[in-house]
């Protein structure tokens, strides 16, 4: 076990996990907590360039190709940042972890779960999140939400049905059932992602308190932030 805490923000595209997860380390940092905010694929030199490859609009890569590139990302990220800071005793947010792989590349492509999940593990060896907060909304209010920025990326522009899979995919994930089966997940909490940006921050923070004791003067203090803005 190491000492840190992993927490992963999940979810279908443009849900606001990158919101919630710079709003959380945010508020961790002004208590003192050391926190690293790293990205799935991304997160180290060779996650970045890869991730440019993946998520190019024109791309052609075979989905066994695609799975694979996310799992060299996801190793590289592992080894070089992600052990290091638990190791260290400080905090990890990630973006996106392999829920996603489970929800992009197993439901959504149909790539065979078992070879996938023994990639996965080859990749990130004994890691178990401390938790996973998957976020959701209905698949369509986050693509809305995403294409508001700035067009969309590969896997944005892969049609409804496909992302109609990812949603069925982690409305299943975040069931007691599901995760009896999958101790690798460790701990999925489901949070409404609909509302403002407030709202959802701080039903992450009442979800997230039963499992990071740790942190929870530091969350605590965060809603007392909210609330006295
Ligand atoms: N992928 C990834 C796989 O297929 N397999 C894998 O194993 C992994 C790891 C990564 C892509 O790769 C795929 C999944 C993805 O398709 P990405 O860009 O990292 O791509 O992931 P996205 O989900 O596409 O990231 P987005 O940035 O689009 O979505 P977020 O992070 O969920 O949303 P966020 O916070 O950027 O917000 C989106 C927009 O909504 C606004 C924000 O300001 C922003 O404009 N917003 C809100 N608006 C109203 N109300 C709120 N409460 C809001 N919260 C945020």
């Amino acid at each position: 076990m190491t000492p840190g805490s992993l927490i992963v923000f999940e979810g279908a595209e443009g849900v606001g996990k990158t919101t919630q997860a710079r709003r959380l380390v945010a508020a961790l940092e002004r208590h003192d907590i050391r926190c690293e905010h790293l990205r799935e694929p991304g997160g180290t030199s060779l996650g970045e360039a890869i991730r440019n490859v993946l998520l190019e609009p024109s791309r052609t890569v075979t989905p066994p190709a695609e799975a694979l590139l996310f799992m060299a990302s996801r190793a590289q990220l592992v080894t070089e940042k992600i052990r290091p800071t638990l190791s260290a005793g400080d905090v990890v947010v990630l973006d996106r972890f392999f829920l996603s792989t489970y929800a992009y590349q197993i439901h959504a492509r149909g790539l065979p779960s078992q070879e996938v999940q023994a990639a996965n593990q080859l990749a990130v060896g004994d890691l178990v999140p401390t938790i996973t907060v998957v976020l959701r909304l209905p698949s369509n209010d986050g693509l809305v939400r995403a294409g508001k920025r700035s067009g969309h990326d590969y896997m944005e522009q892969l049609g409804d049905d496909f992302h109609a899979r990812v949603g069925a995919a982690f409305d299943e994930f975040v069931t007691p059932a599901w995760q009896a089966g999958h101790a690798e997940c460790g701990p999925i909490v489901s949070v409404d992602a609909s509302g403002s940006v407030d709202e959802v921050f701080e039903r992450i923070v009442h979800a997230l308190t039963p499992y990071t004791p740790q942190l929870n003067v530091a969350l605590t203090g965060a809603l007392e932030q909210e609330v006295a803005k």
